[in-house]
């Protein structure tokens, strides 16, 4: 199990985390997404064959690309 929390800095609010939850949630080894609108910071639990990469990626598909 690999966890991170990443910056988000497109997220201005709660329906944001919603949205970066249900995307993540669908990816196959992503087992945990949590989210907080006012840090602009989502935490995940993943393991195989989900990968940071593929999270990543994830998010800068839906228009919320992690910082740095
Ligand atoms: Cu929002």
């Amino acid at each position: 199990m690999e966890k991170t929390t990443l910056s988000i800095p497109n997220i201005s609010c709660h329906h944001c985390v919603m949205s970066i939850k249900n995307e993540l949630g669908e990816i196959r080894g992503v087992s945990k997404v949590e989210g907080d609108p006012g840090a602009k910071e989502i935490t995940v639990e993943w393991e195989a064959p989900a990968t940071l990469e593929t999270i990543k990626a994830t998010l800068k598909e839906i228009n919320y690309p992690a910082a740095g």
